[in-house]
């Protein structure tokens, strides 16, 4: 069995793997374990604005939260933003999130069409690997979100600890995969340090932002595996003894 490690969504080649996870550390797909882990019903994830604004309107009112972070911050006008602080039980339990991010959710599109599809951050890194070991998926594509096409190294960091924790069943299939894992290998100590280090970290640091880092860099704090149910829509999945 293969894995394989795209830094941005734009590198991801043609085509479809047996199963792809799709990596924001910083913070999408931190924020979307953290709000299923509390209860939301599911996380729906828009690229626009526009179609967010759209789909919104086909929902019951009050059943749904809008959540929208553009450059960093939270959207004017809108309910919540992408601090994965915000999504406590007595904000988010029993609604559906909508939600858009600058890059997280262009990353979940891009592989929207691949039978099976989760998220994954250090907070959820052990179910994830429980998950993949259990389902065994032939291929399995990690995708980072980057920042604006450009390679991160908080995504790349979590893209390697999943090729290291992964490593006696998938081979890596590309250079980065294993490039990922020697990032991981050299930082796994310290993550918090290499956010402070990352260029997105410096800039959520500008944003007094110094809180997020911290959550985002602890490891296996939640037990939940946000699951694509239908494109663009993620649940927590049942897990067995979960
Ligand atoms: O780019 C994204 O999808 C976001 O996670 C960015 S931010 O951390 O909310 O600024």
């Amino acid at each position: 069995m293969k894995l394989f490690v795209y830094h941005t969504p734009e590198s991801v080649p043609p085509g479809s793997p047996d199963c792809a996870i799709v990596v924001d550390i910083l913070r999408a797909t931190t924020t979307i374990a953290t709000a299923l882990a509390a209860g939301a019903e599911f996380v729906q994830v828009f690229a626009s604005l526009d179609e967010l604004e759209r789909v919104s309107n086909s929902y019951p009112i009050g059943s749904c939260l809008r959540s929208a972070e553009r450059g960093g911050k939270k959207v004017e006008g809108y309910d919540l933003g992408n601090s994965p602080l915000d999504y406590s039980p007595d904000r988010v339990k029993g609604k559906g999130i909508l939600l858009s991010t600058t890059n997280g959710t262009r990353a979940l599109q891009r592989v929207s069409q691949a039978p099976q599809v989760l998220t994954a951050a250090f907070v959820n890194l052990g179910i994830i690997t429980d998950f993949v070991r259990q389902h065994q998926p032939e291929t399995l594509w990690i995708v980072g979100s980057g920042w604006e096409g450009s390679f991160s190294l908080e995504d790349t960091a979590c893209a390697g600890a999943l090729v290291e924790q992964l490593s006696s069943t998938y081979q890596p299939g590309n250079d980065e995969a294993v490039a990922a894992q020697a990032l991981y290998l050299t930082w796994q100590d310290k993550l918090e340090g290499l956010f402070h280090q990352a260029s997105h970290g410096q800039r959520l640091l500008k944003l007094q932002g110094e809180t997020d880092l911290a959550y985002c860099a602890k490891v296996d704090l939640l037990r939940v595996v946000p699951r694509q149910q239908e494109p663009g829509i993620l649940r927590a999945s049942p897990f067995p003894g979960e």
